[in-house]
């Protein structure tokens, strides 16, 4: 596996822009949340399973109903993680001595402040460049740290970390990339190897990836997570269908459908669906598609792994990671994994 031992400067990046709020800001070849849309519905709709990838889920509404998620009662990743990054911030700034901070998909980055609080009683003074595909968020998370933490310099990345990862503008080193959430989970196996693998060759050696995973658990807390009472997740999980009508012209009836999310106790994975509650047809004539969907049958719209710390290892040094530390929350809810490509 080759690995970049020089700064990339940008190289297949256009030029970096500020945006009229004085953001620094680079849009990446696959900044266009809709990039691949086409190729992803007609693909994705085609066979017996319909299925699509969870990227389309984040336009702003998106994005906000997920922060919504992150506070409800029944979602322990949020302030699990948060309470672990509270604990081990510090340690981990020490241990890596970072001058940049590269979040992957960093949404509201409210996580990272642990963090920037740590740099501030550290003396340290640290670069970030968040990078998602939702330049809503990206824009909302850098308007508040900068009225939090005046010092901070910014520099965001807009676009699809499945594809944009060789395009990463460098910034001075050692860097510190984190994969925060749990998002890792939304990747099957061999997209979670080809994302680790081209993550590992845009690092240099010095790097440092701090990933945060979900573990396995009773199946009750799983379930109960991806169906809170308040009904935030069924809305995130619904408003798919509301991207696709703006994006693709299409006629999707969100009362047709329904949420359904469980844990597959064989796959080891939360599996996120839209049921259609009626025989009907939709039609997307931006790209002159009609599907029909049979009454039961599910768009499988989201997979969340959840995983044992053996599996992470696994799944890390398949990619060619070394694991170097490893921390989890008491309850064993949510785990931290520091590797370095080396
Ligand atoms: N890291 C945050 C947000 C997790 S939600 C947290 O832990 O709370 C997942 C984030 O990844 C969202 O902000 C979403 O916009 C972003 N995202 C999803 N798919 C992406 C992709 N293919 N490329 C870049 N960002 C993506
Ligand atoms: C972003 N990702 C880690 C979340 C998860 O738990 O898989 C997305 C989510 N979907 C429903 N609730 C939260």
């Amino acid at each position: 596996m080759e690995q970049n031992t020089r700064a990339v400067d940008g190289l297949g990046v256009r030029p970096g822009t500020r945006d009229k709020t004085g953001f620094a800001l680079v849009r990446l070849p696959g900044s266009s949340r809709s990039s691949g849309l086409d190729r992803d519905v007609r693909r994705g709709f085609a066979g017996p399973r319909k299925h699509l990838p969870p990227k389309y889920f984040y336009d702003a509404r998106g994005s906000l109903l997920f922060e919504r998620i992150c506070g409800t009662p029944e979602y322990y990743p949020t302030r699990t993680e948060s309470a672990l990054l509270a604990r081990h911030a510090r340690g981990i700034l020490d241990q890596v001595a970072p001058g940049t901070l590269v979040e992957i998909g960093s949404g509201s980055s409210e996580k990272t402040d642990h963090f920037f609080a740590a740099c501030e009683q550290l003396g340290f003074c640290v670069r970030y460049q968040p990078f998602d595909v939702c330049d809503e968020a990206l824009r909302a998370a850098a308007a508040r740290l900068r009225s939090r933490y005046a010092w901070l310099d910014m520099e965001l990345l807009v676009g699809d970390y499945a594809v944009d990862l060789p395009a990463l503008p460098y910034s001075e080193g050692p860097r510190l990339f984190l994969f925060l959430g749990g998002t890792i989970g939304n990747l099957n196996h061999d997209e979670a190897l080809t994302f680790l693998a081209a993550l590992r060759g845009a690092m240099c050696p010095e790097d440092f990836l701090l990933l945060g995973f979900d573990r396995i658990k009773e199946k009750h807390v799983l379930d109960a997570a991806y169906n809170d009472a308040a009904g935030y997740t069924a809305q995130f999980n619904l408003n798919l269908l509301k991207v696709l009508n703006t994006r693709l012209d299409a006629d999707f009836d969100k009362h047709r459908f329904a949420h359904v999310a469980f844990f597959n106790e064989d796959e080891g994975q939360i599996e996120m669906h839209l049921q259609a509650q009626c025989t009907h047809e939709v039609s997307m004539s931006r790209i002159g598609l009609v599907t029909r969907f049979v009454e039961g049958e599910t768009i499988l719209t989201e997979i969340s792994r959840k995983f044992t710390p053996e599996g992470m290892k696994a799944l890390v040094e398949a990619a060619g990671f070394r694991w170097r530390r490893h921390e989890e929350a008491d309850n064993g809810y949510f785990s931290l994994a520091l590797v370095t490509p080396t």
